[in-house]
């Protein structure tokens, strides 16, 4: 019975080091899956986030963006894809935080990247024309 236990004792400890072994080999980061297509970097270690992205899709025609709204975190880097889904030029275009995409075609896509650093709500809207007044314009919420 004593032995038994013994053995079982020293297969648990190989298991643990099998693994501890292969999480050291297995590199530095580990890229886990995050709900709202967040990819999180975390050291092997469990430690703090490094990295956080929080990827965004965003389109735009006459006159409006879907989604209208979008919620990040503070601190969160945020990558907009903006696709031009109208007819006419398009961009998209964050008051307060200095982000502005290319003037894109029709049919066309594009990205921008920004931290937002602190919390607050920031619009967004299209600069061509009176794209704005006539309803391209949208919120951010950066919590
Ligand atoms: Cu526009």
């Amino acid at each position: 019975m004593l032995m038994q236990n013994k053995g079982l004792l020293i297969i648990i400890i190989l298991v643990v080091l099998l693994v501890g072994g292969y999480f050291l080999f297995v590199g530095r980061t580990k890229t886990l899956p995050a709900p709202g297509s967040v990819t999180r970097e975390v050291p092997f270690n469990g430690g703090e986030v490094v990295t956080s992205v929080r990827a965004v899709q965003l389109e735009g025609k006459e006159f409006s963006f879907t989604p209208s709204s979008i919620s990040v975190k503070a601190g969160e880097k945020v990558r907009v894809s903006f696709t031009n889904a109208g007819s006419f030029p398009h961009n998209i275009t964050f008051d307060g935080l200095n982000v502005a995409s290319d003037t894109i075609s029709p049919g066309e896509s594009t990205t921008v990247e920004f931290t937002a650093s602190e919390s607050g709500t920031f619009n967004f809207y299209c600069s061509v024309g009176n794209h704005r007044a006539q309803g391209m314009e949208g919120s951010l919420e950066v919590e």
